[in-house]
């Protein structure tokens, strides 16, 4: 892909350049450093320099992290934003945020929450039993989520740019973000695991499979047994259909769940466990010595779900995965771990210590003969390397080292894994090569494509929990800090502190040749076929007509919006009916998005191009109701609305 500047803007920024110049020398004069303000001529010389760098020639000593306006980044990053509820984009390295994609909360710019075509996502894929649980309340679905892990699917070990999947712990829910369209097009609630943290998919031959790690022990079913009766409580693992977004299966396991991944052979998946005690409180958890990593046969369970050898319960197999299964194999580890990392090498499996400042290299290729009880399961440890206080979670670069968050140092280290497999062995050997300072408390940390078999050891991100000091006081709640650090060298270089809100905990970094996203909507896209279906029914051409279809107390009104006008200048309803306006947006200029938005009726909604967005309300109050286009999208943008007449009663 290239980043051709186009003649035109060097053209202008040529004529420009004399005014800059002129400033610059002013500011020369006026005592400030020339080199600080940075004349136009410097800019076309490091624009130059840039350029040089795509041409087959020495690599420089340090990457740039510079974009210049009007260039694109190289890199997407997905990050999840925990307690926000929803996905964010940024371009990587220079850390902007291009978008973000409501998943678990409610959105007042899209209308996500609001919309029939969202809601349909938000309350199709509910259990029975919270559909009943939210009726009580009179509502539909919950407004609030807590996203943690968002994963791409995989096709052969690395990235196939279909979806994102990500877990809700709140409320125990999976959802998929559709590539295309950037949109969440599907969510499912699980039914008997409690919370959903722990998310990670299925890499090879594809996904396949979204495995989700069930944190929190409950009874099964949770419907009032067994209340304070923690030893009946138990954690399930779950194998979603990432193709239908269906459960596949479940299996229950002793202990809990906190992280999981998968290998690149498609046979194993596999979750850390810091409450093998079974424990309710903080000093019950915390009391074993060790825990444990359990490992997931998927062939075996396969084979098992075939032999009906499982249980119905919730309207989904779940099988037996306690000790003695032949499903399941325990690897004890130190006390309380928490992320556990894939090697792009295909062979290793790191699982991180938390409370014990080492983490424990697995080798994958031992798996089959744990399985087949040939070894212990402390066999398959290759390494234990001992690297600081709180390691959390473990990056790659694909050269053989790894890079491990050390919550409680604040820093992260850089550590070869080679090198810990010989100390393991008894040879004298450190694999630590750098700690470097991060601010402060990291969480997760990230590198370039290093959660697929084409990691590319350029960056990394570390996702730091607290930010203190490193950025203008806001008040109490502090921004997070998400630091970027240069790994290409020999050395990581930290290059940039990037605040964000509450609360990033995981990220998936993507060459952007991976992501293929569409400038319009197709009229065709299943999103708001229903939408479609019913103007059908109504005999309504949504590209063309506006038009009011009453049917009883219900009202349909069909409108376009083509900038700077909707089809309509006015509708009228009776008090009490129940109304749903579809707006298509029939302009197909790339970024021509317009709104829908009802004043005093708390109606708003986000029309992208060539798509139809719908929307239901109860007209319950008389008057004149002006509506009114969101998206600035024209000169007459302000004048793009329309009455709503409601006759009283
Ligand atoms: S968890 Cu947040 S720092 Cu939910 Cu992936 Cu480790
Ligand atoms: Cu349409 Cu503003």
């Amino acid at each position: 892909m290239s980043d051709d500047r186009e003649p035109k803007g060097m053209n202008r920024r040529r004529l420009l350049g004399t005014t800059a110049a002129a400033g610059a020398a002013g500011a020369a004069a006026a005592g400030t450093v020339t080199h600080l303000v940075g004349t136009a001529e410097a800019q076309d010389r490091r624009r130059e320099e840039r350029d040089d760098r795509s041409r087959p020639q020495r690599r420089p000593e340090r990457q740039s992290n510079e974009v210049h306006p009007g260039e694109l980044d190289e890199y997407y990053v997905f990050f999840s934003s925990g307690q926000s509820g929803e996905v964010r984009i940024y371009g990587m390295p220079s850390m902007r945020e291009l978008i973000r994609v409501p998943v678990f909360n409610r959105d007042s710019a899209t209308g996500w929450g609001q919309t029939n075509e969202s809601l349909k996502v938000l309350t199709e894929g509910l259990t029975p039993e919270t559909k009943t649980h939210l009726a009580k309340l009179g509502k539909v679905t919950f407004d609030s989520g807590d996203l943690h892990h968002p994963h791409l699917s995989f096709t052969d070990g690395t990235y196939d740019g279909r979806y994102l999947f990500a877990n809700d712990k709140l409320n125990t829910r999976v959802c998929r973000i559709r590539l295309d369209v950037m949109r969440c097009d599907k969510i499912i609630q699980l039914p008997n695991q409690f919370t959903v943290h722990g998310l990670r998919v299925q890499k090879y031959p594809r996904t396949g499979y979204v495995f989700c790690n069930g944190e929190d022990r409950v009874p099964v079913p949770n419907d009032g047994r067994d209340l304070d009766r923690p030893d009946a409580y138990r954690s399930i693992f779950t194998a979603v259909n990432g193709d239908t977004m269906q459960v596949a299966w479940q299996i229950v396991v002793d202990g809990n769940l906190d992280n999981t991944d998968a290998d690149y052979q498609g046979k194993y998946a596999f979750s850390t466990c810091y409450n093998s005690e079974g424990g309710v409180t903080l000093a019950e958890m915390m009391s074993a010595e060790q825990d444990w990593v359990v490992i997931f046969n998927l062939q075996r369970i396969e084979e098992a779900v075939r032999q009906r050898n499982y249980r119905e319960i919730g309207g989904v197999p779940v099988l037996d995965g306690t000790r003695g299964s032949p499903l399941t194999r325990y690897v004890p580890v130190p006390n309380s771990p928490h992320g556990i990392n894939t090697a792009p090498d295909g062979i290793h499996v790191v699982a991180n210590g938390k409370l014990s400042p080492t983490v424990t290299v697995f080798d994958v290729r031992r798996f089959d003969d744990l399985f087949d009880d040939r070894i212990q399961p402390r066999d398959v440890v290759v390494a234990e390397p001992e690297l600081g206080l709180g390691p959390l979670h473990t990056a790659f670069d694909g050269k053989g080292n790894a890079f491990t968050t050390l919550f409680i140092d604040s820093q992260v280290v850089k550590w070869n894994i080679e090198t810990a497999k010989r100390a393991f062995r008894g040879e004298r050997a450190n694999p630590i090569i750098q700690k470097l300072d991060v601010h402060y408390q990291p969480g997760h940390n990230h590198s370039s494509m290093g959660q697929t078999k084409e990691a590319d050891g350029r960056w990394l991100l570390s996702l730091n929990k607290f930010s203190k000091d490193r950025f203008l006081n806001v008040g109490p709640l502090k921004p997070e800090n998400d630091q970027l650090i240069d790994i290409s060298g020999d050395r990581m270089v930290l290059v940039h502190d990037g605040p964000s809100y509450a609360e990033p905990h995981d990220a998936t970094i993507v060459h952007r040749s991976k992501i293929n996203p569409v400038h319009r909507w197709t009229r065709d896209d299943p999103f708001f076929a229903d939408a479609v279906k019913q103007a059908q029914a109504d005999g309504v051409n949504l590209m063309e007509d506006s038009k009011v279809v009453r049917d009883g107390g219900k009202v349909r009104v069909y409108m376009t919006s083509m900038a700077p006008q909707y089809g309509l200048e006015k509708f009228n309803v009776r008090q009490g009916d129940e109304v749903t306006v579809y707006v298509t947006n029939v302009d197909d200029v790339e970024d021509l998005t317009h709104g829908f938005a009802i004043s005093n009726y708390g109606i708003s909604m986000e029309v992208p191009p060539q798509a139809t967005s719908s929307v239901t309300f109860r007209a319950e109050r008389p008057g004149v109701y002006w509506y009114y286009c969101t998206w600035f999208c024209h000169a007459m943008h302000m004048e793009m609305k329309g009455r709503m007449l409601v006759e009283p009663q």
